[in-house]
């Protein structure tokens, strides 16, 4: 306990302390645990039984278990952009899936989370997977400063995979520069031409120990090839089985260094994203492949964060948030046995679609919150997205926000910390076709895209006409009411309508 928490409670037991309300400024340390791809039904307390995932259970049943929580969208990047910013990424162009080599796409200066918090006296850091682009316009320079990135949006550190597994450069990098680059052996990137004299997973298939199942078949490292072309840079390229062990311990590294501060921890796992690549002593735990042991290895990155909360006597009072970016793929381009292995395992539970869906499965996400300090264990049916976290979070920490920041960020504190059953009246969720929930009402706006995507064996939500749907009953979005409600369906894409045309929802 900090001594000023220990003063509080002397000082309030005299005076007859009772739990304080959302309403009060608190500064917990607030530890962000997010997944990449980990869909509804992939945690055994959400259902999965051919996986166990002991540490997020422990999590759920310390704190409160959210089934109607929501990534902002279908696919990391958009997701990641919405929950810094608190601004659906589907008013700003460019935040779609971004290449290794992206600029920055959120402007420096902007209010993000990391700053909010910051600004409320965190000290912030962010480890593992960005996503979000590096660097000015042209993308970033790897050899030598790589800004602006987290450090010019309100990190104070960060320790990055800078994009995806599957994409290059595979380095990390530390605050502003590439961890291990020997300056005798530069890193180039390249997305467009290929290096002359590079092996490439088209070219040299037998030098793979990974083979693709579509695209990813560009540079080769470490017997992966991946999306997007890198060479030089050797003794910087990280070893995927030991990515989980790398970031994990950055992260508790942060938690141990600020242990007598509030802080701030945005950590962000390669798993259980593409290429999976588990760590030797977490292959064949599960039976179901690579997919099924990296799920297991993401729950020892948890557990990992959690036991460093308990050793340092910090769990009381540290909100911990843990979620994931977008809802479950199976075959997401590797030849990894993910299907073949799946048995009845059903990574997006009850939902219907997952990755890139505009069904349920695409945004609806693992999602639990635990504060033993202040948040009663249970389970909570309240709508909320993570792009609430921005005013959630200010409210908590008694942050003002301007008027023009975090655009479509709703204060929802009260139901994420339990007080209150129910969120947000009203949801966009963005896939290939953006989505409509009022309740347990759904509308997906009329698509372009096909409605089957054959290589990734995913439904994408798309259909040439708008649908409707009542989440009541089931949640498999199977019974299209839209004939049966016209103006219901009318109204709510009138509502769509009119959210893309306003620059803010809050
Ligand atoms: C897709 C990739 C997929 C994955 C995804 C991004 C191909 C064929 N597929 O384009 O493997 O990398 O992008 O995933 O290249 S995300 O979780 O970062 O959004
Ligand atoms: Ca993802």
């Amino acid at each position: 306990m900090r001594i000023t928490d220990l003063l509080a409670v002397v000082l309030l037991g005299t005076i007859g302390w009772t739990p304080s309300t959302a309403a009060e400024p608190a500064r917990p340390n607030i530890v962000l645990i997010y997944a990449d791809d980990l869909g509804y039904g992939d945690v055994s307390c959400y259902g999965a039984t051919r996986v166990r995932t002991p540490n997020i259970d422990r999590l759920a049943r310390e704190g409160l278990r959210f089934t109607d929580a929501h990534a902002a969208a279908a696919t990391c990047t958009p997701s990641r952009y919405a929950m810094l910013t608190g601004e659906y990424a589907w008013r700003k162009k460019g935040t779609g899936v971004l290449p290794g080599n992206a600029a920055l796409i959120i402007e420096p200066g902007r209010v993000t989370l990391a700053s909010m918090l910051r600004e409320a006296g965190y000290r912030t850091a962010v480890v593992g997977k960005w996503h979000l682009g590096l660097g000015p316009q042209g993308g970033p320079n790897w050899n030598g400063d790589i800004k602006p990135g987290p450090l010019e949006l309100g990190f104070h550190s960060c320790f990055l995979l800078p994009a995806t597994g599957d994409r290059t450069p595979c380095v990390y990098v530390e605050d502003h520069h590439i961890v291990g680059l020997d300056p005798s052996d530069p890193i180039e990137v390249s997305y467009g031409k290929p290096f002359t004299n590079e092996p490439t997973g088209k070219a040299n298939p037998e030098l793979l120990t990974m083979h693709p199942s579509h695209g990813h078949d560009q540079t080769i490292v470490a017997g992966i090839s991946r999306i997007g072309y890198m060479r030089g840079g050797k003794a910087a390229l990280w070893k995927d089985e030991d990515v989980a062990d790398v970031i994990t311990r950055k992260a508790v590294a942060f938690i141990e260094q600020n242990k007598d501060r509030p802080f701030f921890l945005y950590f962000a796992t390669h798993d259980i994203h593409v290429p999976r690549v588990p760590h030797p002593r977490f292959a064949g735990k599960t039976g179901m492949g690579p997919r099924g042991d990296v799920i297991v290895e993401f729950d020892w990155s948890a557990g990992e964060i959690l036991k460093a909360l308990d050793r340092h006597k910090l769990a009381k009072n540290t909100l911990v948030i843990l979620s994931s970016d977008n809802g479950p793929v199976v075959d997401d381009g590797y030849k990894d046995q993910a299907k073949e292995k799946l048995g009845d395992h059903r990574p997006a539970g009850p939902l219907r679609g997952g990755k890139y869906s505009a069904f349920e499965g695409g945004t609806r996400v693992p999602f639990m919150v635990r504060w033993p300090a202040r948040v009663k264990p249970g389970v909570s049916d309240a709508l909320l997205c993570q792009v609430d976290f921005l005013a959630s979070l200010a409210a908590l920490t008694g942050q003002k926000l301007d008027a023009e920041a975090g655009p479509d960020s709703v204060n929802i504190l009260p139901a994420l910390l339990g007080q209150s059953a129910t969120g947000r009246d009203h949801l966009v969720e963005q896939a290939g076709a953006l989505a409509l929930r009022e309740g347990a009402w759904k509308f997906i706006e009329p698509g372009k895209g096909a409605r089957y995507n054959k290589l990734t064996d995913t439904e994408t939500g798309q259909e040439p006409q708008g649908q409707l749907y009542q989440l009541g009953a089931s949640l498999a979005e199977t019974n299209n009411v839209s004939a049966e409600n016209v103006d219901r369906a009318q109204a709510m894409a009138a509502r769509l309508k009119e959210l893309r045309a306003n620059p803010k929802s809050r």
